[in-house]
């Protein structure tokens, strides 16, 4: 072909293709059109969704700007490595990482659609894969198409094209088809049958603490027995428990730095016009909480659009699967003290650890990110109360705080991220893929195949074990058996 009959194919690779926030845009209207919605629809889809990308990148670069003195100043004085472990600190992150070799979130977006259609074909063929749920929580299948976006093209740069995102496509599509199949029977027993899975970033997590709290605690001596302090109720609030969080790591953080380092050649000026550090510092912290919610706000906006177009999607083609949805749908079941006091003993296991990494003078320092902490343990609080009381809720939620820590740092060091100022941190992340990404950096691709097979294996043994076949594939459990 000549060159001006492949100029549309080359524009549009070099300006909608590699531009996410239009390729985002692009793909919700052509989702729209398929659903056969009124072009004013699809238009308006287009529009929500690539200027909810736009903002996402308003609140990125907010937070690198903010970050940057501070993880200069670590570095220059302590020759430390912070990373906060929170999701959108991780899209942050592997955003940088990305960029620094070369690379766009485009290929997110490609992983995404062929993990989502995936799951997809594996439900379609459940009696041969076992796998009854779709995973249709937008923003996290988006957050893990990008860790795993980058863990793919850090461990195997020969894939830094398209059978690389089809690697990554491969593997999100599976893990959450198989992950959320996993934790059919206990949000089904939680639930009492109300339907549902889960689908987002604790699941296998879910599936532990649903097995081992029965031999923690008694299930009748639940958490709310216990009377917890009215004041804790504050953090419900993701703002407020953010800008806690963050003025309690960031102002130590920058105290300590002090305003020599952090304020470099504006020094002199501050000093001589007499400014507060103390609220410069408490400014500064407060601006994570800003620019982190101006992020979130993007993410919402660009994936509840391309959350309608692929619901649409799936409802023709698969009717009678399992949707796996956010692990807060969980919540309403559960006992509300529960939620606070998973949190609380989460939080009491993330700052022991990160008292011990400062002890042990570990060069990466690992911050407290609120999303992790919060809703990790939060649900996995749920699920070990039901299941084994208050103690079975303390002793998971406490470990699975320490894990958050020390294997978040070690993924940090193992997934190439030192630097870039944060990592996804959620627990499923941090043990599952940490495991698997180091089977693949250890073995290369055969390490891949591995990983992959493991999961897919799974349902097969949940299928196995199950006692009433019919009753597996409608996802209903016996609640007598409570
Ligand atoms: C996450 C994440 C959020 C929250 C939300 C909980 O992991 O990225 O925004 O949890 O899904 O309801």
């Amino acid at each position: 072909m000549s060159n001006e009959l492949l100029f549309p194919f080359i524009w549009f690779g070099k300006n909608i293709l590699t531009n996410p926030a239009f390729f985002v845009g692009f793909l919700v209207f052509i989702g729209y059109l398929l659903l056969k919605k009124p072009f004013y629809e699809a238009f308006s889809g287009f529009l929500k969704a690539t200027i909810g990308y736009l903002i996402l990148n308003v609140g990125a670069a907010g937070l690198v700007t903010t970050f940057r003195p501070i993880l200069a100043g670590l570095n220059e004085k302590y020759n430390l490595s912070a990373s906060v472990i929170d999701p959108y600190f991780g899209l942050n992150a592997v955003n940088t990482a990305l960029e620094s070799i070369g690379e766009t979130l485009t290929w997110v977006m490609f992983s995404l659609l062929i993990g989502f259609l995936l799951n997809i074909v594996l439900v379609l063929f459940r009696k041969l894969t076992r796998i009854r749920t779709l995973f249709i929580t937008g923003h996290i299948m988006q957050q893990q198409a990008q860790t795993a976006t980058w863990i793919i093209f850090f461990i195997f740069p020969q894939f830094r094209n398209i059978t690389g995102a089809i690697l990554i496509g491969i593997f999100a599509g599976v893990y959450w088809a198989v992950a959320s199949n996993l934790s059919v029977e206990p949000t089904q027993r939680l639930t009492e049958n109300a339907g549902f899975a889960i689908g987002h970033q604790q699941m296998f997590a879910v599936w532990a603490a649903d097995k081992v709290s029965p031999y923690l605690g008694d299930p009748k001596k639940g958490v709310d027995d216990l009377k917890l302090p009215k004041w804790l109720s504050i953090f419900h609030e993701d703002l407020v428990a953010t800008g806690t969080l963050m003025m309690l790591f960031f102002g130590l953080i920058m105290y300590i730095l002090g305003p020599q380092i952090l304020l470099g050649s504006g020094y002199e000026k501050y000093v001589a016009e007499n400014k507060s550090f103390f609220i410069h510092v408490l400014q500064t912290s407060l601006t994570f909480a800003v620019y982190l919610s101006i992020l979130k706000q993007g993410v919402r906006m660009f994936v509840s659009e391309l959350t309608v177009s692929f619901q649409g999607i799936s409802n023709t083609i698969i009717p009678g699967s399992i949707p796996a949805v956010d692990c807060a749908a969980t919540y309403g079941f559960g006992s509300p003290n529960a939620i606070l006091f998973g949190f609380l003993c989460g939080v009491l296991g993330q700052f022991l650890a990160i008292a011990g990494l400062v002890l042990f003078k570990s060069p990466i320092l690992i911050v407290t990110g609120f999303v992790p902490v919060f809703f990790d343990n939060a649900t996995i609080a749920v699920f070990a109360n039901k299941r084994g009381g208050v103690k079975a809720a303390m002793i998971t939620t406490f470990v699975s705080g320490i894990l958050q820590v020390v294997l978040g740092a070690v993924a940090v060091v193992t997934f190439g991220l030192v630097g870039f100022g944060g990592w996804h941190g959620n627990i499923d992340q941090s043990t599952v893929w940490l495991f698997q990404g180091a089977l693949m950096k250890g073995l290369g691709i055969t390490g891949y195949v591995i990983a992959i097979v493991l999961m897919m294996l799974i349902p097969q043994i949940q299928y196995m074990k199950a006692k009433s076949k019919e009753q597996y594939y409608e996802g209903l459990v016996d609640l007598e058996e409570n």
